[in-house]
């Protein structure tokens, strides 16, 4: 059986776990502790020398990087419901906007993730709160105007799954403080999106139980 390495609460790893359920592929999940640094195990990095999740086992063939993993995944098992669609150019759309999200929001959520989970409200670096925000005003802009309906490309799709953890984690910024806001930023389409995402039957076995 499919093996997947999660973390719990990993942007990364979430859309994976998605993914899986999605398309009713069987697996074997293993949710590592960074706390334990279970990530810096020698048996993890064995397997990933990069020692982050997500990860996959598929009998022996092992896979890391999350947008890689959904791509193999949609290939792999093209039996279940499809995570990139068929059309070219829209697929290549959902690749486009996965690209985007890692290069200019994963960066992004690092940042802000670094001073508001990372360090007592009295240490953190309002300015530089402030410029990552502007930034991520300009990103959710950006990925508002993307989107095609229901979803990016109307159906729901992997470019979906991998934006959905950096926009619930939005809400975990204002638990810290709420006159922060984030929240409130993302614009009602990518809104109705979250919530359709959040409807899913299998949606909440991959909700990180510590935020509840
Ligand atoms: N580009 C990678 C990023 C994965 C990543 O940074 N995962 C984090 C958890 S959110 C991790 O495992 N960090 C452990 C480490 O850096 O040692 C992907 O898309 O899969």
């Amino acid at each position: 059986m499919l093996k997947f390495y999660s973390g719990a609460g990993s942007p990364y790893a979430w859309p994976v776990h998605l993914a899986l359920l999605h398309k009713g592929i069987p697996f074997e999940l293993t949710v590592l502790s960074f706390g334990n640094k279970d990530h810096l195990k020698p048996e993890f990095v064995a397997l990933n020398p990069r020692h982050r999740v997500p990860a996959i086992v598929d009998d022996d063939f092992v896979l890391w990087e999350s947008n890689a993993i959904l791509e193999y995944l949609d290939e792999r098992f093209p039996e279940g419901p499809a995570l990139f669609p068929m059309e070219m150019q829209s697929r290549a759309r959902v690749r486009r906007l996965m690209h985007e999200i890692t290069c200019y929001v994963s960066p992004i959520a690092r940042a802000i993730g670094s001073e508001i989970f990372r360090k007592p409200a009295a240490e953190w670096n309002r300015e530089e709160i402030a410029t990552q925000r502007a930034l991520l005003a300009h990103e959710l802009a950006h990925f508002e105007a993307a989107m095609h309906g229901d979803f990016f490309e109307g159906e729901l799709s992997a470019a979906d799954f991998r934006l959905y953890p950096n926009l619930a984690t939005l809400k975990r910024y204002d638990l810290r403080e709420p006159s922060l806001g984030f929240a409130a930023m993302p614009g009602p389409k990518l809104q109705a999106a979250m919530r359709r995402i959040e409807a899913l039957p299998y949606f909440e076995q991959t909700y990180p139980p510590h935020w509840r």
